[in-house]
């Protein structure tokens, strides 16, 4: 059996002041930094849209942040302009040790949003993250990070449907929570086998 620990979107504009700002966002930073030791591998995420990203209420006209959009793989919630490439709240919390083995970036198609750290909101592109752990052997997984409903709840319900065991530190992780999609994701992860601490 070997572990890794996959650290989610721990970026400015998820924490207070930031455009997309998750309430205490920052404080999964101590946790984080102090699980890291605990773990062999450790695996970081970036959002990483390009400006005008399809995900971004401003993109469209008419609509405002937090809308519900029809595209062409299904429902895509409308955001804040977040974490725009090589902008200060794309950055990582400056916190936030990023000493990892590797750093994964994703949605950075304009015309697809990525939740996922395995695949973008289609659910058939492919991040090339399952790769990178089998080639290593990697079978179970520690999820931590922001935010709990949205790319933590996707990347953990993916890695579950790839045959990873997955375990989500909730202390380390903080939710957006639209409409209860906190409960709902927690219930669907519980459902599918996420195992929680
Ligand atoms: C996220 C909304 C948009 C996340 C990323 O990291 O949970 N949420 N982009
Ligand atoms: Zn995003």
């Amino acid at each position: 059996m070997a572990e890794a620990l996959l650290v989610i979107d721990v970026q400015n504009d998820f924490c207070p002041g930031g455009n997309l700002a998750v309430p205490e966002g920052d404080q999964v930073v101590t946790p984080i930094n102090s699980m890291m030791d605990r773990f062999d591998t450790v695996i970081l995420t970036q959002d990483w849209h390009p400006s005008g990203h399809s995900s971004f209420a401003s993109s469209h006209p008419g609509r405002v942040p937090f809308d519900t959009v029809e595209m062409s793989y299904g429902q895509q919630v409308m955001w804040p302009d977040h974490c725009v490439q090589g902008s200060e709240g794309a950055a990582f919390h400056p916190q936030l040790r990023t000493d990892g083995d590797l750093i994964i970036r994703k949605g950075f198609r304009p015309e697809v949003d990525s939740y996922s750290a395995f695949f973008e909101n289609d659910q058939t592109t492919p991040t090339g993250l399952e790769g990178y752990l089998r080639t290593r052997g990697i079978t179970d997984l520690t999820l931590v990070g922001l935010a709990t409903d949205f790319c933590v709840a996707f990347s953990a319900l993916d890695a579950r449907r790839l045959g990873f065991s997955v375990e989500v530190v909730l202390e380390a992780c903080r939710a957006i929570d639209l409409d209860g999609s906190l409960d709902t994701q927690i219930e669907n992860m519980r459902q599918r086998g996420v195992k929680f601490s």
